[in-house]
């Protein structure tokens, strides 16, 4: 199966790659979902804190999960999956790279464009004036912080349940999927949508389908290739010589 994913890739041009949480789970990033569990801080399941109702209700709270989980990611580096798909980059006409993932691991590997489906945990937004703050560089500990343009009060900038996805991203992303060769899904547990929804644009457009992941998802038998196992072994035995 390797050997014809490998080919697949000798021949594309256009390369379309979806990942999730599992892409940084050798990076020591906890996932949501997989290997049974579910993730649950203090008490809530995440799909109540990360939710939009969350926002509305406990602002301070959602500040403070997302405090923690930055504190968690700031010594984290990316694994040797997201150095290889950095590399891939220069080595087809076109590579677009979607990611749910708010860890910003892509772009450290080096990744260039990379779509952030699901927005970015190290980015503050208005909750008025939409205005943004990288929060590596806000010299502000207030929380929650506030807008240095119109006072208002300014929350994480990612996609919660329940919240539209940023449009021109997940349009890019779409067109991404529509126009590849070989579409590659790699560590998502795929119920997620509409990011899930970009696998079967690629699929319906004639895409070849690859799964990266150690567990079975409703994707896999949609799926041309399934490759059983860890992203930070697979991707780089795929890589091109
Ligand atoms: C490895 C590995 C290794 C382990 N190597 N792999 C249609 C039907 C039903 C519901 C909906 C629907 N369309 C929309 C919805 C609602 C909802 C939704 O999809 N719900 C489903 C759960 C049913 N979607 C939304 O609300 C979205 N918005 C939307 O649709 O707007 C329109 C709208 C507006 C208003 C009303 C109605 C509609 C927004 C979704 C935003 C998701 N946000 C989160 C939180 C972000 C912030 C945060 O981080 O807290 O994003 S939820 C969470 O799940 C996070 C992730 O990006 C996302 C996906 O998770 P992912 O990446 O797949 O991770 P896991 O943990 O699920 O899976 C890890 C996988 O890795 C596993 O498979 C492991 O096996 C594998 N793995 N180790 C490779 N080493
Ligand atoms: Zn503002």
């Amino acid at each position: 199966m390797l050997e014809e994913v490998r080919q697949k890739l000798r021949d594309a041009r256009r390369v379309f790659v979806l990942t999730g949480a599992g892409v940084s789970a050798e990076s020591g990033v906890p996932t949501f979902r997989g290997g049974g569990h579910s993730a649950v801080w203090k008490g809530l399941p995440f799909s109540v804190i990360s939710s939009a109702g969350m926002v509305e209700r406990d602002l301070p709270a959602v500040w403070e999960w997302f405090d923690y989980r930055r504190g968690v990611l700031e010594s984290l580096k990316p694994n040797p999956a997201h150095t290889t798909l950095a590399r891939w980059q220069d080595r087809f006409t076109a590579l677009t790279l979607a990611t749910q993932n708010i860890d910003g691991l892509h772009a450290a590997a080096g990744s260039r464009g990379v779509l952030e489906l699901h927005g970015s945990i190290w980015r503050a937004r208005c909750t008025r004036c939409r205005h943004h703050e990288d929060l590596r560089q806000l010299d502000q500990f207030v929380r929650p912080p506030i807008c240095g343009k119109c006072n208002g009060t300014m929350r994480p900038d990612v996609v919660l349940f329940g919240e539209t996805l940023p449009v021109s991203v997940f349009e890019q992303a779409a067109e991404g999927a529509r126009r590849c060769d070989v579409c590659f899904v790699i560590g998502t547990s795929a119920l997620v949508y509409p990011a899930a929804g970009l696998a079967d644009i690629a699929r319906d457009a004639g895409a070849y389908l690859v799964e990266i992941n150690p567990e079975q998802t409703p994707l896999s038998q949609l799926c041309d290739a399934t490759l059983r196992g860890a992203a930070g072994e697979l991707v780089p035995r795929l890589d091109l010589k």
